[in-house]
């Protein structure tokens, strides 16, 4: 007797860039490697060049288009609305979706100011009343060795913690003439490296270790003030056709964000964001020192992470290097056998699991918008230090 399929998560998406495929793939994939309540189906996808979206729903597997955003809203044969757009557009379309009774996944950063993070965790409190529910999508949560992380802090395995070290290195904008694109748009973006992968260390720096930053003291630096117009940046590493004559626009945001940080429970950190470290390509690492070890991770190196254990008998202390394949790790039973290793986009469809196995037992996804505000109030608060001269810069109750 075939076995019934559970009901259907219709998703409508709005985007369908670098995490509109990645978020394609993982509402493709989630149920075919973990049992869901719900199924994933790709019904919708919205972008406003209608020939572009075409592509891509053929590309990405979406089974309809739609010019506008709006009319994904106005369709009751969409559940949830998924924001892959730039974060200008994130308040308006979550608050309207949530409004409207569908859930919401929304990329990272939140917003790109507190007071649209704070409306917006507003709505989805009120629609959480209701069981519709919002989460953000920080994605590096769900990276296996990530969240063996957050289990080892824990479950005690660092004792208590006393420094934060988080680095996010990337080198995309290391040349001069990568053109201009809406995240070199203050307008659009929010902020630079500080907004676009430095959020992701608050994020994961706050969930490993359980903290919340309370105060920072912070510099931005943007290095090329003004870069192409009109070149097409292919994937985020090469761009298309501009030559030493294009003409050039301003760039509105930081290149490199650098800050050090207290934790409430006493523990101080120090974060790097750059998009201009020639040679790192997407090294987010995060590194947590505690009273009975640490903890170090790359993204570069994914599927391990480090750990010193500070009880061992004193002649075998030194980093293990624990590959993160084990069946007992977070997520990997699911995929392949011991050794065999995961990658970026498998952190995406991890985020799918853990959504629409939270819409299944209609509790609140994290992290939530809540969750998302607090490490607003972070990047706010890193912005308001390196406009007043590095000033000690504090985030009052990092949660609303
Ligand atoms: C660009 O810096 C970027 O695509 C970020 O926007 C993503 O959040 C990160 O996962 C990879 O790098």
């Amino acid at each position: 007797m075939s076995q019934q399929s559970p009901p259907a998560l219709r998703v409508g998406m709005a985007g369908y860039a670098f995490m509109g495929a990645a978020h394609s793939h993982a509402w493709r994939t989630a149920h075919r490697f973990f049992d869901l309540p719900l199924t994933p189906e790709l019904t919708a996808i919205a972008g406003r060049n209608r020939s572009g979206v075409e592509q891509a729903a053929r590309r990405m597997g979406w089974g309809s288009v739609e010019t506008d955003w709006r009319a994904l809203i106005e369709r009751d044969d969409i559940d949830l609305i998924d924001i892959c757009t730039p974060g200008n557009t994130h308040a308006e379309i979550a608050i309207a979706a949530l409004q409207a009774g569908k859930h919401v996944l929304c990329e990272k950063p939140l917003a790109n100011s507190v007071a649209e993070a704070q409306h917006m965790a507003a709505v989805a409190e009120e629609a959480a009343r209701s069981g519709v529910f919002a989460m953000c999508g920080y994605s590096y949560r769900r990276t296996p060795a990530l969240a063996l992380m957050k289990h080892m802090v824990q479950d005690g395995r660092l004792g208590a913690i006393r420094q934060v070290r988080a680095q996010y290195l990337q080198d995309w904008l290391s040349d001069e003439n990568a053109p201009l694109t809406w995240r070199l748009d203050k307008a659009k973006s929010g902020s630079g490296a500080l907004g676009d992968i430095g959020a992701h260390s608050i994020d994961a720096a706050q969930f490993v270790t359980g903290l919340d930053i309370t105060g920072v003291s912070a510099l931005l630096e943007t290095f090329t003030r003004e870069r192409p117009v009109g070149g097409d940046l292919v994937g985020l590493g090469g761009h298309g056709d501009v030559s030493a004559d294009t003409a050039r626009g301003p760039v509105t945001v930081d290149d490199a964000a650098l800050f050090t940080a207290r934790f409430d429970g006493g523990a101080i950190g120090v974060f790097e964001a750059t998009r201009t470290a020639l040679g790192r390509k997407n090294a987010m690492r995060l590194e947590v020192n505690g009273t009975l070890g640490s903890l170090a991770f790359d993204f570069e190196d994914m599927n391990f992470l480090h750990f010193y254990d500070g009880t061992d008998a004193e002649d075998a202390r030194g980093f293990h290097r624990i590959m993160v394949t084990e069946p007992a790790h977070p997520y990997v039973g699911n995929w392949w056998p011991t050794g065999h290793g995961l990658g970026y986009e498998h952190g995406f469809t991890h985020q799918v699991v853990d959504l629409v196995r939270a819409l299944g037992s209609n509790t609140q996804p994290t992290p939530s918008f809540s969750d998302a505000l607090g490490v607003q109030k972070v990047l706010a608060a890193v912005e308001d230090s390196a406009a007043n001269n590095s000033q000690w810069t504090t985030i009052k109750g990092n949660n609303p």
